[in-house]
């Protein structure tokens, strides 16, 4: 550019830094349109062609998960690799295949998550409370731990997420169902009588640990469905919320952003249900709500660059938009008018070509700007928001 006769001349450095994403979905899109906006480049690594990420404009080498050229290739263009998705392999992540580049948060951490028995079993030995677990590879062993848990739940040891891979255990199921259900190893988990399910967000970076506020996760059919900020209870149990996903962020290495879903019992007790190494559904208010946003955190932090105050600024639900289709058809969403026309709802669509039985195509986030963080969520906005989020559907006009 021109220098200014007497002025200081801008040096603009193009390309910036490059951060490559294994997993192009929702959570790699919200994080491209972050990094964009901090002058950050991303290529992610997706097997489906024009994934939600490379729509929003960031590079994509479109190949599986673990395949090791397309891991060396991301390596090759990128200053830092992270991953949103845990089926990313972790032996890929190691040095014989991307060399130099760092890995964050660390391959072993996708390690220890990725199969839900090392998980519990790190958090245990953390003094991090799970619920009682067994690891199970038979009918025989499932029996055994139905007999011992007051209510129990089978979740696949790898692979499961938004609601796959979990089987809630009542009395309709035969322990072989079960298993055959699953498909492979498992744990059979008690199931926890909490009274409300937590989820705290935090961020990992060379400046050490933030947490997010606490948020209230409301489930159906074992997906997330809804999420209020602040969580409708007591101030105590918040802080023991946000002291345990602390502690569990830092029992696990590297940089990034980490969930951790939790039990709220009738005590006021906290129990880890679940850690992704990740962004995580129940952050996505942290766009309009919260200072710095848990994607644009990510980015500052596995660049090891400053990350960003957490605080958050009024309170805040969230709806997830999930496709309510009985069989795979082409994406059109009908209905959106009503979040378009409501003020204070901001609408986030995903970019998936195509709508699945249940998939997750994109979500509503509603502020309350004027409320002070400290009155809480109004009942009556989770009502709303769910009336803006029933309007929305798939199905082509005159189907049921
Ligand atoms: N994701 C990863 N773990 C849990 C979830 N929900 C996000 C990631 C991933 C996308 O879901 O962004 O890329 C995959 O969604 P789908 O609908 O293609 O299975």
């Amino acid at each position: 550019m021109m220098d200014l006769p007497g002025g200081i001349g801008m040096q603009v450095e193009l390309p910036g830094a490059h951060v490559g994403i294994i997993g192009g979905g929702q959570l790699g899109r919200m994080a491209t349109v972050a990094a964009h906006r901090l002058g950050v480049q991303v290529t992610v690594l997706d097997p489906t062609p024009g994934c939600p990420a490379a729509v929003v404009g960031a590079g994509q080498i479109t190949a599986a998960f673990d395949d090791p050229d397309a891991v060396a290739q991301l390596a090759e263009v990128a200053d830092v690799i992270t991953y949103e998705i845990e089926l990313a392999d972790p032996a890929l992540l190691d040095e014989d295949v991307v060399g130099a580049t760092p890995v964050h948060p660390a391959p072993e951490t996708l390690r220890i998550i990725q199969d839900k028995h090392v998980q519990n079993a790190h958090l245990q030995a953390a003094g991090i409370e799970t619920p009682r677990w067994v690891a199970v590879e038979t009918p025989e062993e499932l029996a055994t731990a139905r007999a011992r848990f007051d209510g129990c739940v089978l979740k696949a040891r790898e692979g499961g997420y938004d609601g796959r891979g979990v089987v809630l255990l009542d009395d309709t199921w035969d322990s072989a169902e079960a298993m055959e259900a699953i498909g492979g190893p498992a744990i059979a988990e008690e199931q926890v009588p909490f009274v409300r399910e937590l989820s705290v967000m935090c961020v990992r970076g060379a400046d050490g640990v933030r947490t997010y506020h606490p948020s209230e996760n409301i489930h159906r059919d074992g997906v997330l469905h809804q999420v209020a900020v602040p969580p409708r209870t007591e101030i105590a149990v918040t802080e023991a919320a946000t002291a345990t996903a602390r502690a569990v962020t830092e029992s696990l290495g590297g940089w990034g952003v980490f969930g951790v879903e939790l039990f709220e019992t009738a005590e006021g007790e906290i129990i880890v249900n679940e850690v992704a190494p990740r962004p995580h559904n129940s952050g996505h208010w942290t766009i309009e709500a919260a200072t710095v946003s848990q994607f644009a955190n990510l980015i500052r932090a596995v660049l090891g660059w400053p990350t960003g105050a957490t605080t958050l600024k009024h309170p805040v639900v969230m709806a997830n938009i999930l496709a309510d289709v009985e069989a795979p058809v082409a994406a059109a969403i009908r209905g959106g008018e009503l979040i378009l026309e409501t003020p204070g709802a901001h609408l986030h669509w995903y970019g998936k070509r195509q709508a699945r039985p249940g998939r997750k195509m994109g979500h509503i986030t509603l502020v309350e700007p004027a409320n002070d963080p400290d009155d809480g969520v109004d009942t009556l906005l989770l009502d709303r928001v769910g009336e803006i989020a029933a309007g929305v559907t798939f199905n082509a006009a005159g189907d049921p």
